[in-house]
């Protein structure tokens, strides 16, 4: 009896420890990684597509631990205005509402991209470019005036030497587009911070430093440019170390940085040593945010690994969110 009353004993106090838990514990009784972030000043974002909206496990999540949310096709072209001035806003419109019903912040994305692009685009005649991509920005960034927070104007713009893609816009009006994008933009919603946004910039190299040149460029003439989004679709343990430099130098031309589709794929199965690096690998990329002025946030691309795109497009690779499949 004795043996068993000390049992009861330990087990009260270990369950007034667990009630007491100290907020800076992990576990869902800790603060979010959303106030966490606020306090310092930055924002932790993430993506969800429409389907997501009906997982509630995942949107539980979403919800509580993030304060932006990137809708992560429903902006896109193909959908938006899949046939020459027929807009759709339907189901990025439901993503809007599930991050006002939160209380989370937004990021558009994306208004001029070679991808997801319908094809009624890239098939016009290069002189009815201009007037079809000038029409779809003023239609889209009107429709949700005064809802984001930002809106990735261009994306991808570059090749991986730095040269333009020649995508439909690019063939049209050379690399004057970009400028073009921009103003239109910020006609249609003089409040929504303006962003370039690519992949594999985010450390110096051919292609950085062509954003690089751009934004030089742009802000000298005066367009309106707010911010550079660095996707960082990253592989474990290859977050390159010029990554902070890098991101200084875009700051020091006047404009903000942020990190916009986080993940950091892992080969499958995933060992202790992988998951490891790869918490080293995200403290790296959050530090580095941290330790830049001008870092806005950082999104990371899907709230967990079942809803990332890494296994689809990478096969045998994964575990590339900070959550598993069981969130
Ligand atoms: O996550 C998006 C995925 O569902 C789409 O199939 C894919 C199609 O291109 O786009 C994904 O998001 C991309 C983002 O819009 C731009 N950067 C790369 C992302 C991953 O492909």
């Amino acid at each position: 009896r004795r043996a068993l009353g000390a049992a009861a004993v330990t087990a009260v106090v270990a369950l007034a420890a667990a009630t007491f838990l100290p907020t800076g514990q992990a576990g869902a009784a800790g603060p979010s990684l959303r106030s966490l972030a606020e306090a310092k000043g930055i924002y932790f974002g993430t993506a969800i597509t429409q389907s997501d909206l009906n997982n509630s496990s995942l949107t539980a999540v979403a919800g509580s631990q993030f304060g932006m949310l990137t809708p992560g096709n429903e902006m896109k072209w193909d959908t938006t205005e899949p046939s020459r001035g027929s807009f759709n806003f339907t189901p990025a419109d439901r993503i809007v509402s599930f991050a006002q019903d939160h209380a989370m912040k937004l990021r558009g994305h994306t208004l001029v991209w070679h991808n997801q692009l319908p094809s009624w685009v890239s098939s016009l005649p290069t002189t009815q470019v201009k007037a079809a991509m000038e029409n779809h920005i003023t239609t889209e960034v009107s429709h949700y005036k005064g809802k984001l927070y930002a809106w990735d104007v261009v994306n991808e713009l570059f090749n991986e030497d730095g040269s333009y893609r020649s995508d439909a816009f690019f063939n049209a009006m050379g690399s004057g587009y970009v400028a073009d994008a921009l103003r239109t933009a910020r006609a249609a919603d003089p409040d929504a911070k303006l962003y370039l946004n690519d992949y594999n910039i985010e450390g110096q190299n051919a292609k950085s430093d062509a954003m690089y040149n751009l934004v030089k460029s742009l802000k000298a003439q005066g367009v309106p440019l707010d911010g550079v989004g660095f996707q960082a679709h990253f592989i474990l343990g290859q977050v390159p170390s010029s990554f902070k430099a890098n991101l200084q130098r875009f700051t020091a031309l006047g404009v903000n940085v942020a990190i916009t589709e986080l993940d950091d794929r892992v080969q499958l199965p995933a060992t202790g040593a992988a998951l490891a690096q790869q918490a080293s690998d995200y403290t790296a990329v959050i530090n580095t945010c941290l330790a830049v002025p001008g870092c806005a946030g950082i999104t990371q691309w899907g709230v967990g690994d079942a809803d990332s795109w890494i296994p689809g497009t990478f096969p045998g690779y994964g575990a590339a969110t900070m959550y598993d499949a069981n969130y």
